[in-house]
């Protein structure tokens, strides 16, 4: 089932950078999603990768659609830092510089790899073309010499900015029929919720081996389909005293105009323990700050870890932490939202939960899904149950998402699930290996509609391409 723009949202808040084609790009930031790159000095020629390596070759709306989609990439999240960008290849390969010539190459994940797979934008040698330094090494430059595609230092002369200067066209490869990542590029554990008439989108930044990502952003949109990208909005870094990495699996919710932003981490110390925080805003993408100054929850204070948590608001008002992987817990906020009492904790672990809760509500049945199986399997799926109470008792109902072989879709898991304000109509989010070379570390962001049958009981989800 292709996704359609939903309907029904307010278009009044709008838009910090729209990911479309249209719009030139400036020095510092690229439209992301499907592009080409065409030399400034070279019109009619583009970057193109044949197998691996990587080379300015004449291409035109005639060539033939293989070679219209190796001059094809789709600019990304920087792989190693937001500010810049990453490309991608239609095959899933990264643009990457080694032994100073550039080639394409799957991610490991790997901090070197990231790196070598980011660049940053520059102004270009005519207006709007830009020029693309190295993350990780600023003075030097993505350049053409004999056709082949190089890093070599910036040198101040004409031939140079010319020769590493590019024009970001639409792309040369025609659209797939397939949808793709509802954001283009590596982001897990999505949590899509709604706010003031408007959806928003608070991913885990993949890409990173060990899922050692620190930062979180938001992105938001009207129709599910065009997402505006707000940039960070923590990062335990600057923003988290006590944690550095290991920025898993956000969830915002909101009450009295504030929105608080629950989210794990853990200390680069080596001590592989994660805890649980909650940051707090005025807006929906921040920035937000750490409520607390220290863990929500401390990793050992219950069994399991303390990840993935997720918060759902009942037609009373009332609020209820869920979290846990290894073993599900859920207990009443108090309305400050960053506290609990620890003596109404309950365990509600199911048979075949592994991580990932979710809770909502419709025709006054409470939903509980959660993840099983382990991100990096390719069985990972969504399973639920059903009960009378946010706490409980629940009937299981089984699993309700899962791989699609066929279409090449694996590991299906960490889901949330949203409705469209004023209607009956449901979307889940969840991610899944990225397709077509993604594993349990490189995973994208899928959307799909999500339908009930008269009983009430949720009908088997087919996951899109
Ligand atoms: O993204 C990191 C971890 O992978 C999440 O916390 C888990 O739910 C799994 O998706």
């Amino acid at each position: 089932m292709r996704l359609r723009p939903a309907l029904g949202l307010s278009a009044a808040i709008c838009c910090a950078m729209v990911i479309g084609v249209s719009g030139p790009a400036s020095a510092a930031q690229l439209p992301t999603g499907a592009r080409s790159l065409e030399s400034v000095n070279y019109p009619g020629r583009y970057l193109r990768h044949l197998d691996q390596s990587v080379r300015l070759d004449a291409v035109a709306a005639t060539s033939a659609s293989q070679t219209r989609l190796d001059a094809t990439f789709t600019v990304v999240n920087g792989l190693a830092a937001p500010a810049c960008y990453s490309l991608q290849t239609a095959g899933g390969l990264f643009l990457r510089h080694r032994d100073w010539l550039l080639r394409v190459d799957p991610n490991t994940g790997d901090a070197a790899f990231r790196r070598d797979a980011t660049f940053c934008p520059v102004d270009g040698a005519v207006a709007g073309s830009i020029a693309l330094a190295a993350y990780n090494y600023p003075t030097h430059r993505i350049r053409h010499r004999d056709f082949g595609l190089r890093l070599d230092p910036y040198q101040d002369s004409e031939t140079f900015r010319a020769d590493s200067s590019f024009r970001i066209t639409a792309p040369l490869a025609p659209p797939t029929t397939n949808q793709g990542p509802a954001i283009a590029g590596l982001f897990a554990d999505p949590h899509l919720t709604t706010f003031n008439g408007r959806y928003y989108l608070y991913p885990t930044t993949d890409g990173y081996a060990g899922w050692g990502t620190t930062y979180y952003k938001a992105f938001s949109s009207t129709d599910l389909v065009n997402w505006t990208d707000h940039g960070v909005i923590l990062d335990h870094g600057p923003d988290v005293t006590w944690a550095d990495d290991s920025a898993w699996a956000p969830a915002v919710a909101s009450r009295d105009g504030r929105y608080y932003l629950y989210f794990s981490g853990g200390a680069a110390s080596g001590d592989t323990v994660k805890h649980l925080g909650v940051a707090v805003a005025d807006s929906p993408v921040g920035p937000f700050r750490d409520a607390l100054g220290r863990p929500l929850i401390r990793g050992g204070q219950y069994s399991g870890q303390a990840i993935d948590p997720m918060v759902f608001t009942d037609d009373d008002g009332r609020s209820y932490l869920y979290w846990g992987q290894g073993a599900a817990r859920v207990v009443p906020l108090n309305s400050d939202m960053v506290s609990f009492d620890p003596g109404q904790v309950r365990v509600i672990t199911p048979a075949g939960y592994n991580e990932a809760p979710f809770v909502f509500k419709r025709n006054g049945v409470y939903y509980f899904m959660w993840s099983e199986n382990d991100t990096r399997s390719e069985d990972y799926r969504v399973a639920y149950a059903t009960g009378s109470s946010p706490l409980g008792p629940w009937t299981n109902r089984g699993a309700v998402l899962q791989k699609r072989l066929a279409a090449g879709i694996k590991g299906t898991g960490h889901h949330s699930v949203v409705r469209t304000p004023g209607s009956d109509t449901w979307h889940i989010a969840y991610h899944r290996f990225a397709v077509p070379v993604g594993n349990g570390t490189n995973r994208e962001v899928a959307i799909d509609r999500m339908e009930f049958a008269a009983d009430g009981t949720i009908l088997p989800i087919v996951p899109s391409l």
